[in-house]
């Protein structure tokens, strides 16, 4: 139930991750409500609304925004839609969570870090939830403990199902292994150095357009390098697990878990077979982390703006390496003070 002192939030875009949000914001979080869907599909905003029924519905975010009905907004439209709704909600001066990618190139994301740096702090969460779940959370602590000597070799798989009709081969990068190309350097203290990509046979059940599995090499700086298993035809469920090599021993992460079952002379446990569920602890860290952040005033809780941007580059290099052979360097980019 809302209280009177609840952060009033408007969500942008009722897709699945903004439904997810929104069921969230309204059952788990505490200390926020939606009270905004901005959303201009009429059937999706009134299926979103089912869920958080004292949220008005607006169809552009500068007409929630002139209601004056908002303290904080987040985003989960499409990554090419994150430009056209951060502006504005800058311009106002709003704490924001942005779901992942901050925007689809380097150029358009620095054009958003611009404009945040104009309010004088960071205004801008970003949504790599990995950073919030419990087990990479883990690893990074045993990476930064040197506990089993320094980290060598990280190794990560990312397989979905399926993926919709408008998925498209440069989406393994900017959708999907972005998230690793955000979570890898952050677990291993390093930027990103170069990137390759190699095509091993081609899974004939994936649609035509795309030529995917890919293997992703990715080169940190401090010489540690990563190997990504992208996989969005895996057809059997939503797996993404990853292994570190340290000088004293290995640590793994993502495995299944719950409930063990031998039966009919076989062993089973359950696999997930979405993000929404896999990583449904994680977002409800993020999320509870950016409410408590915006209502004690410190409004980022997280990876920032920056984050997106260095992404972004990645995602650059990451899509040309697609096409090329060999590796493709990163461009190297120091982080401002305004983000230390
Ligand atoms: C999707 O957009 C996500 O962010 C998921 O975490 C990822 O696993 C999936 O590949 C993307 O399409």
């Amino acid at each position: 139930m809302s209280t009177a002192t609840d952060l009033r939030v408007g969500v942008v875009g009722a897709g699945i991750m903004g439904a997810d949000h929104i069921d969230r914001l309204s059952r788990t979080i505490s200390g926020a409500a939606v009270s905004a869907i901005v959303e201009p599909d009429a059937a999706r905003a009134a299926a979103a609304a089912q869920t958080a029924p004292g949220a008005a519905v607006f169809g552009r975010i500068e007409d929630a925004i002139a209601a004056g009905v908002l303290d904080a907004v987040l985003v989960a439209t499409p990554g090419r839609f994150h430009e056209p709704v951060l502006a504005p909600a800058l311009e106002a001066g709003l704490p924001i969570l942005c779901e992942k990618p901050l925007t689809p190139d380097s150029a358009s994301s620095l054009r958003v870090v611009e404009l945040e740096r104009k309010l004088g702090r960071p205004h801008i969460q970003l949504g790599f939830m990995r950073r919030f779940d419990d087990e990479y959370r883990a690893l990074r602590e045993l990476v930064v403990s040197k506990e089993a000597g320094d980290l060598l070799m990280l190794r990560g798989v990312h397989r979905n199902p399926s993926v919709p009709d408008t998925y498209t081969e440069s989406m393994l990068i900017t959708d999907s292994v972005v998230h690793e190309l955000d979570v890898m350097p952050w677990l291993a203290g390093s930027p990103i150095r170069s990137i390759e990509v190699k095509h091993p046979r081609r899974n004939a059940l994936s649609p035509e357009r795309l030529r995917e599995p890919i293997l992703v090499l990715i080169e940190l700086e401090n010489g540690v390098l990563v190997d990504v298993e992208m996989n969005v035809g895996a057809q059997f469920g939503y797996q993404v697990t990853a292994e570190a090599v340290f000088q004293t021993g290995i640590a793994r992460i993502g495995q299944p878990a719950g409930l063990q079952r031998w039966a009919d002379g076989a062993f089973r446990i359950a696999e997930h077979v979405t993000y929404t569920t896999r990583f449904a602890r994680a977002y409800d860290t993020q999320v509870q982390a950016w409410v408590d952040a915006v209502r004690d005033g410190s409004l980022v809780a997280g990876p920032t703006a920056w984050d997106g941007y260095l992404a972004a580059l990645a995602c650059e290099a990451g899509v040309r390496a697609l096409t090329e052979s060999g590796p493709v360097a990163v461009p190297s980019a120091a982080r401002p003070d305004f983000y230390a």
